[in-house]
């Protein structure tokens, strides 16, 4: 497709216009973004990488024995099928498991041994959203599908908020914090830092990226931050900031220490407390050591975290004297006992009693995905309807392992006993399992475990080649849609701009096709086609803007001109109603309040307040004495996650295609280890390989390697199971981060680490065992 005029396109990390030139493709950046992300960049690469599949796969040992656990997923081959074949076969699969128009509710639906979980960020556009059409054709053709609840980003936080706040995305979206950081903050303190990396970054979209702009305003104001980490890159060099880096995983203890501060110099809102909250009595006795004997004392969080017991007090009596925003990043609760530094962050900020003020108070996530904190829509967005599912059953969604290895055994989360489905079938679309879950070796055992798996990408991953049936996608570059995030001003047109890679087809004609042939045509398409749907999906938006006075363009012009800014609310949120009123516009908590004493928590386990819970895996733990290290595997600069890996940003900051590990200059001195050594991280769960780069970013103790890389195992002589590409959950554990939430605990965990001895395998290279353009 040549064409001279530029295309309107959107993704994940922001809004842009392309036009294919000349068999090139041109990028150009949505012109009123102040930074845009360099993972434009890694697009061009999209269209024709010999990582892409053309045709749909079939896995060798299920097309010739049959459905049924299998250990060769993995390692086995892959034919190359023509369409009619592959949805056949599929359709006759997915009628042998149950799949029927007409499934009674009387016994029990076949998509009780269905996973349909299917996790994964997917690509932006609202209606190509590979989630919404499994989750839709699953509910279509088996009635429903054991689903999967939280994410993997926000599992631990999540939960705990719910529990003792209210839904903290929901309040996130209420609430314009980034205006009130540029105009009121005195003093920014962020646990987990503020990295800008990770504001490039936001689901279904982002216009225009502020972050940096924002920042750099109320620096310009005079407003001082106070970045919390062991990686000093975590926040950007501004005016007025100080670096703490505590010992990874020990946040909570620093907290407290700084809460014991306020206690004992009389700075502690006991007003505040009193109207808006319940249950500091109980925290405030464990605070003293009156109901442990032990006093969370500034020096006894030292002797935790590491941080000047000095340096811990002046920060509590500097955030008392301040107009004070605490944040707590994602990053601090994906890891074991990840509730913790989410509610004593709360804490602590409700014992500074600011919660009312604009700028001021607790906020949840900033610096962890690129909308956070910008002004709530007025309007809603397109949505594609997903159906109903008539199946009442689901998975805390880093449960995955535990899922298939442990059919019908107990688990709890929330507080409640569960068990675990019999699971026949796994149908993934949109997500990279064998990129996201932890314990990798553990993932392989389990995906040797259900009769079929069924996976739908436009690349052949590693997750791809665990599966049995491979459907090619297409990329949203060659299909329509409507782009948009959530907090976001803009409601984009994604045009069409490159012809399909080989024979590739939609998710939404692949879902289509299937059920027409088990005669489901009608529940799924409703009779629409793609532009059916679209048009469809646009209307509620395009009535809503009509109704408040604003311009509101047909579908079709909307589609032509490529975008459309859609206006924010004006009224105020959850947390300023609260504030103003706190009988009158209560949280969605038991008591109507902010919990610092939970009843629910105290049921499942827990101290019922936010406590410092010791790891297994932390730097003061025994098992540091076998594994000194702890590995921090943090969201990418140079990608979204494991997407577009082969893209030309990601590549460029690989040493010879391997991923780099960051350690300390002492440490990597001590060790014999220079810039681009390989090295071997590892631990009994398996083992990698990355780059080394020895820098003074990184506290001494610390390794961090960020996840993405595409996994690629292979046994070594004496070294086991070992990922030569450097994805860092080759390592991780996949224990959930508490019996409460059952999180995704991947960001920590401990590990040795030495220089490869001998010569460093070759990595794996992105691509699909058969490629032709
Ligand atoms: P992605 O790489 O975004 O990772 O995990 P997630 O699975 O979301 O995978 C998306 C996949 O969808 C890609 O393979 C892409 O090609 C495919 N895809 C994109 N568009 C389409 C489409 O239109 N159709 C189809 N069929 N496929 C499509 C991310 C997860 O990883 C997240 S959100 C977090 S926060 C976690 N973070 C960590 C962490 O901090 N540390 C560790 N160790 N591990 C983590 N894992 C988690």
């Amino acid at each position: 497709m040549d064409d001279t005029t530029y295309k309107q396109h959107s993704s994940h990390w922001g809004a842009f216009s392309a036009r294919m030139n000349g068999g090139r493709l041109d990028i150009r950046p949505f012109e009123a973004d102040p930074d845009p992300s360099p993972l434009l960049a890694n697009i061009p690469a999209s269209l024709d990488h010999p990582a892409r599949i053309r045709k749909p796969l079939i896995r060798r040992g299920w097309l010739e024995d049959g459905p049924g656990p299998d250990g060769r997923r993995g390692s086995d081959a892959f034919v190359e099928v023509e369409w009619e074949e592959a949805l056949q076969r599929t359709a006759q699969e997915l009628r042998r498991l149950g799949a029927s128009p007409s499934l009674s509710d009387d016994g029990p639906l076949p998509g009780a041994r269905v996973f349909g979980g299917s996790y994964g960020w997917s690509s932006a556009g609202r209606f190509h959203h590979a989630q919404s059409q499994v989750h839709r054709f699953l509910n279509s053709v088996f009635g429903g599908y054991v689903a999967s609840v939280d994410t993997y980003s926000s599992g631990a936080g999540s939960v705990i908020l719910s529990l003792v706040l209210g839904n903290a995305i929901k309040l996130n979206r209420d609430h314009p914090y980034l205006r009130e950081l540029a105009q009121d903050t005195e003093l920014l303190i962020c646990f987990g830092g503020l990295p800008l990396r990770n504001l490039a970054v936001s689901a279904g979209g982002s216009s225009r990226h502020l972050g940096k702009s924002v920042l750099h305003k109320a620096a310009a104001r005079g407003c001082n931050f106070v970045s919390v980490s062991p990686i000093a890159d975590d926040f950007s060099d501004l005016p007025g900031l100080t670096r703490i880096a505590p010992r990874p995983a020990t946040d909570t203890a620093l907290m407290l220490g700084m809460a014991y501060r306020l206690h004992e110099t009389g700075l502690v809102d006991r007003a505040y407390l009193e109207r808006y909250t319940t249950g500091y009595p109980a925290f405030e006795a464990y605070l003293t050591g009156k109901s442990d004997g032990v006093a969370k004392t500034p020096e006894w969080a030292e002797s935790i975290c590491g941080v000047p017991s000095s340096e811990i007090a002046a920060l509590a009596e500097r955030a008392a004297k301040s107009r004070t925003l605490i944040n707590v990043t994602y990053s601090l609760q994906r890891a074991e006992n990840g509730e913790q530094p989410v509610w004593m962050a709360l804490t602590l900020a409700c014992m500074l009693g600011q919660g009312g003020l604009p700028g001021a108070g607790f906020c949840y996530g900033l610096g962890s995905i690129g909308n956070i904190g910008k002004e709530a829509l007025a309007v809603p967005l397109p949505t594609m309807p997903q159906g109903h599912n008539r199946v009442d059953d689901f998975i805390p969604v880093a449960g995955i392992s535990d899922l298939l290895l442990k059919p019908g055994e107990p688990y709890t989360y929330k507080g409640e006993v569960r068990r675990y489905a019999n699971i026949r079938l796994v149908y993934w679309a949109g997500g990279n399992p064998f990129h996201h879950h932890q314990d990798l070796s553990r993932l392989k055992e389990a995906f040797s475990r259900p009769e079929t798996i069924i996976l739908h990408d436009s690349v052949f991953t590693a997750s791809a080649r665990h599966a049995d049936i491979v459907f090619p996608a297409t990329i949203t570059a060659e299909r329509s849609d409507i782009g948009a995030g959530g907090n976001d001003p803009y409601l984009f047109a994604m045009q069409r701009f490159a012809e399909p890679f080989g024979e590739v087809r939609d998710d939404y004609s692949i879902f289509a096709d299937l059920a027409g042939r088990l005669g489901c045509s009608e529940i799924f398409t409703e009779g629409r086609d793609t532009d059916g749907w679209l048009k469809a999906m646009y209307e509620p938006t395009r009535a809503a803007l009509e109704k408040l006075g604003h311009d509101a363009p047909s579908f079709e012009d909307f589609m032509q001109n490529g975008r459309i800014e859609l206006p924010v609310r004006d009224a105020p949120g959850t947390m300023v109603r609260f504030h103003r009123d706190p009988s009158g516009a209560p949280l969605d908590t038991p008591s109507g309040k902010i919990e610092l004493f939970s009843e629910t928590v105290a049921g499942a386990g827990l101290p019922g307040h936010a406590a410092w819970l010791a790891p297994a895996e932390w730097l003061g733990a025994p098992m540091a004495e076998r594994h000194p290290f702890q590995l921090v595997s943090n969201q990418p600069a140079t990608r979204l996650h494991s997407q577009l890996d082969f893209g030309s940003t990601s590549m460029a900051a690989k040493m010879k295609g391997r991923e780099v590990a960051r350690l300390n200059g002492d440490d990597a001195a001590r060790l014999g280890i220079c810039e681009g050594d390989v090295i071997r991280l590892h631990n009994e769960r398996g083992s990698v390989l990355a780059a080394a780069r020895p820098s003074d970013a990184v506290l001494p103790g610390v390794v961090q390697l960020s996840t993405g890389a595409w996994y690629a195992p292979e046994e070594l002589p004496g070294t086991g199971l070992t990922c030569v590409n450097g994805n860092p959950n080759a390592v991780t554990s996949d224990a959930g981060a508490s019996a409460l939430s059952q999180g995704c605990a991947g960001q920590l965990c401990l590990v040795s680490l030495e220089k490869l001895q001998g010569a460093a395998p070759q990595v794996w290279p992105h691509s699909a065992p058969f490629h032709e353009r």
